[in-house]
């Protein structure tokens, strides 16, 4: 009997705001790797996870969601897309089933869509959410959009529900160029825990205040004093959490200091359970005036 050949390769997962990248990232590793939130524009950088089974290894890459960049910090958050596309040996397009429906919108409006068209990688369709159609809907849906354009595989699925999941990973396999793994089979990422716990700050921002405040966010980690492991003392986190504006510095810490420590105690909640150990975090916002726009400070933040 001959043993089944072992294929591994990057795959790109590219759309709109709010498509569902990050939840199908997770929903693929099992992990709560990326951070989800009802907004739009949640992921900034690429988030790579390892997705290994017995027969292949799929290196996804989570991207920032492609819109019309209104600051510099969204130049940097489609360039990180771009980045991400150009170095995948496959490209998976999710959109979201509910905007499709019924004829409400075409592909070819589909700001994602329009930039990896014509890629010279093969591209798949995730059409996600499909918990949100009714079954002949969703008959519908598909037929149409395997009209719009000619798709290597158009995937239904709902990452949420954790419907229909791998199937994706199955129609990827015969686009895994590599004979043998990129990464160790036991990891599910490469970024240090720093940038979890940042990631973690952010999504609890997005969660508990509403309008510019989330997007005129940024959270740094400044320490990380680790010493749960050699001493059992709590690991020390001291976190800044950078605002564009002193008016919105005063929103984040409000009366008396009740919301920042409101998200403080929801951010350290869900920090624990990502490190599985305790910690003690600290928060403290600074001003940084409009660094949206400044090519220094976004550099500082990460964003090429
Ligand atoms: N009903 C339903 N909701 C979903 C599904 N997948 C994701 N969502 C929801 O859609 C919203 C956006 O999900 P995200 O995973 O953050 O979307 P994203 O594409 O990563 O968004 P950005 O990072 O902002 O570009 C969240 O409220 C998710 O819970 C799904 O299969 N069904
Ligand atoms: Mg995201």
């Amino acid at each position: 009997m001959t043993e089944k050949k072992f294929s591994a390769g990057l795959v790109t997962i590219v759309g709109e705001p709010n498509a569902g990248k990050s939840t199908l990232l997770n929903a693929l590793l099992g992990e709560k790797l990326s951070i989800v939130t009802r907004k739009p524009q949640t992921t900034r950088k690429q988030i790579l996870g390892i997705y290994s089974s017995d027969e292949c290894q799929i290196v996804f890459i989570d991207t920032p969601g492609i819109m019309q960049p209104k600051y510099k910090l969204h130049d940097a958050m489609i360039n990180a897309a771009d980045k991400a596309r150009d170095d995948a040996d496959a490209i998976v397009l999710i959109i979201d089933a509910a905007h499709y429906n019924a004829k409400r919108r075409l592909l070819a409006d589909n700001l994602a869509f329009q930039r990896v068209a014509s890629s010279k990688q093969p591209l798949l369709l995730a059409v996600n959410k499909i918990d949100t159609l009714k079954q002949n809907e969703l008959i519908l849906l598909l037929d149409r959009l395997s009209k719009e354009f000619d798709f290597k595989e158009i995937v239904p699925l709902s990452a949420l529900k954790n419907r229909n999941v791998m199937e994706l990973v199955n129609a990827l396999k015969p686009y895994l160029p590599n004979d043998a793994p990129l990464y160790p089979t036991d990891i599910l990422s490469i970024a240090p825990e720093k940038f979890f716990v940042s990631e973690l700050v952010r999504e609890k921002i997005f969660t508990l205040y509403s309008d510019e405040v989330p997007y005129s966010t940024e959270v740094e980690v400044e320490e990380f004093k680790e010493q749960f492991e050699t001493d059992g003392r709590k690991d020390v986190i001291r976190c800044a959490v950078i605002v564009e504006r002193e008016s919105q510095k005063a929103i984040l810490i409000g009366k008396g200091g009740a919301a920042i420590k409101k998200l403080g105690e929801a951010a350290r909640a869900d920090i624990e359970d990502f490190l599985q150990r305790p910690v003690y975090l600290e928060l403290f916002v600074k001003v940084r005036q409009d660094w949206r726009e400044n090519d220094g400070q976004l550099k500082n933040f990460g964003y090429k």
